[in-house]
């Protein structure tokens, strides 16, 4: 016994030897590689030379807080789910790779700050309110306008959607994300670009009329129903702001923070449009915040949130956009508002890990989470719509990391059906006066697929293939309903136009790697079969 003891511990010290050599011949191997050089040589350019992001998120110890080290070298070899990142294991070996996940988890020497002062000092006000005509350049239902997204050059067409003749292309901040807002019945689109900077576009003038850069990296911004306010969720600072949306002059910078002083990235926020609020998810902290807007905000707005009170001209104390938070089960990366804007379904990345859930059900009246939503891999919930199937009201999602569209029943949220895609999808939409929902499929062999399922059947009724080899993604329909507009994702690529009845095609327009397109009434109509 005595021996076999010996001969363990034996072997032990000798794994325990070659362990150490090895961790130290690796950290020998590490010392002798530049990471400062790696990291420029292969992330600068996506993830921002300063680390602080760019078309791909802020590589910081502050915003990679959920992913462990370990996971973070897996995500460099092998890349992950709905991110544009190849992997990178032909090009880096092992020690690399380590180096380079040692290099992003070393704090900055400083963050640059971007509060009022920054965000107001990058204000560029080209026409200022009231300064030029009100009424369009150009003959076309305004209603029916659509402003595309060619993130292939960093342009936007915008759209006749009667004739499907472009009116106008001019150039995008870098790297637009998430969809531009229309607001003041169609003469306004608000853009904003992953380094932060919001754009207001005069669309009866056919120009900017002004610009900030209200975060250092942002996830998307939300307008306020009465054209009032744009808020932004940013990712860096652990920010939200909010601008006036006249001439978007910062207004207020709500920092993320918990009770106990810990930061948070924001995952998205959008307007609940009868509470007079915007609602936000947050990456970081297991809350959702409403932020209301209104000039006389329900009770229940406020608390800490004083802190930020100014005295205002006459003398009265102000309080201007209060926070309620929810406290909620888990993080929550991905969430849309239902029709009635009283509750959140948002789901976390992590899936089931430890204090969290994969799905749930916020009721924003009620304060709490009210209902756990069975959604395993990653389902693409701002992506989801809804619609009347029978009596009831279903919602249907892709999911980003399973080929399916889960079909939930949005009063019992129990699923009715997982219907098999051909791959994982990105984007779905549909429309009132259409009997299909599109789904496309974004990843693997069969990208260039897009699925039209039948919505009282929940059968796919024909797969379209609109451009052999090349991504098809993202839908939206004209206001009526008669047409959808499919995108190839691809510089050499176009928008499809579809009967979206006899799902044969009419048209097509080239255009250069067209994301998204948004149409004006689908979107102030807050239309169930889109985003937004
Ligand atoms: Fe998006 C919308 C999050 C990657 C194209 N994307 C959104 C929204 C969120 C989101 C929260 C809704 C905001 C809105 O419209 O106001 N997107 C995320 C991610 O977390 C993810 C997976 C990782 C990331 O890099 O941030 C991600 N998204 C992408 C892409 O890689 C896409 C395909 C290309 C790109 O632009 O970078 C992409 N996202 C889009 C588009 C929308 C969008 C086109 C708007 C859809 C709409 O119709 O409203």
């Amino acid at each position: 016994m005595q021996r076999l003891r010996c001969s363990l511990y034996s072997g032990l010290i000798l794994v325990v030897t070659a362990a150490a050599a090895a961790a130290a011949a690796a950290a020998a191997a590490a010392e002798k590689i530049d990471s400062g050089a790696l990291y420029r040589q292969h992330c600068g350019e996506c993830h921002g030379a300063d680390r602080l992001g760019a078309i791909g998120p802020a590589l910081l110890p502050e915003n990679l807080g959920r992913l462990r080290k370990n996971e973070a070298f897996d995500v460099i070899r092998h890349s992950r789910p709905a991110v544009q990142m190849p992997p990178f294991k032909d090009l880096l070996d092992e020690q690399q790779t380590q180096a380079l996940v040692d290099y992003i988890y070393t704090p900055l020497n400083s963050i640059p700050a971007w509060g009022m002062s920054e965000i107001k000092a990058s204000q560029l006000v080209y026409h200022p309110p009231g300064t030029l005509p009100n009424t369009p350049t150009f003959q076309a239902d305004i209603n029916n306008l659509f402003v595309v997204v060619e993130l292939g050059d960093h342009h936007a067409t915008l759209l006749d959607g009667d004739r499907f003749q472009p009116i106008h292309r001019f150039p995008t901040r870098f790297a637009l994300h998430g969809g531009p807002k229309w607001a003041a019945n169609g003469r306004y689109i608000y853009f904003i670009s992953r380094d932060g900077w919001v754009s207001k576009f005069d669309v009866f003038n056919l120009r900017y009329v002004a610009e900030v850069r209200a975060g250092i990296n942002s996830r998307n911004l939300a307008v306020s129903h009465d054209d009032r306010y744009v808020i932004v969720a940013n990712y860096l600072p652990h920010t939200l702001t909010i601008l006036d949306a006249r001439d978007l002059s910062p207004l207020k910078v709500i920092p993320v923070t918990d009770q106990e002083g810990h930061t948070s990235r924001v995952s998205a926020v959008y307007t609940a449009d009868p509470r007079e609020s915007f609602v936000a998810a947050l990456k970081d902290i297991p809350e959702v915040w409403e932020i209301s807007y209104a000039d006389k905000p329900p009770a229940g707005f406020s608390g800490w949130v004083h802190d930020y009170r100014e005295e205002s001209g006459d003398g009265r104390e102000q309080d201007p956009f209060p926070v309620r938070r929810i406290q909620v089960k888990g993080y929550l990366d991905d969430f849309l508002l239902n029709q009635s804007y009283d509750k959140v379904i948002g789901t976390s990345r992590d899936g089931a890990t430890e204090g969290s859930v994969a799905g749930q059900v916020v009721d924003l009246d009620l304060q709490r989470a009210v209902a756990r939503v069975n959604l395993p891999g990653m389902p693409h919930l701002s992506s989801a719509i809804t619609w009347q199937r029978g009596d009831s009201t279903v919602l249907a999602t892709p999911n980003i990391r399973k080929p399916e569209v889960t079909v939930l029943d949005t009063k019992t949220w129990a699923v009715i059906k997982r219907i098999a895609t051909q791959g994982p999808g990105f984007f779905m939409r549909s429309h009132e006066q259409s009997p299909y929902a599109w789904v496309d499929v974004f990843f693997g062999p069969n990208k260039d697929l897009m699925h039209v399922i039948d919505k009282q059947t929940l059968e796919i009724v024909k797969t379209l293939r609109p451009a052999p080899g090349k991504t098809s993604a993202h839908v939206e329909f004209t206001r009526d309903g008669r047409y959808a507009l499919v995108s190839i994702w691809d510089m050499d690529g176009a928008i499809v136009v579809y009967d979206a009845n006899t799902l044969e095609e009419v048209t097509r327009l080239p255009m250069k790697k067209p994301s998204g397109k948004y149409n004006v009434h689908n979107k102030l109509t807050r239309s169930s079969g889109t985003s937004h």
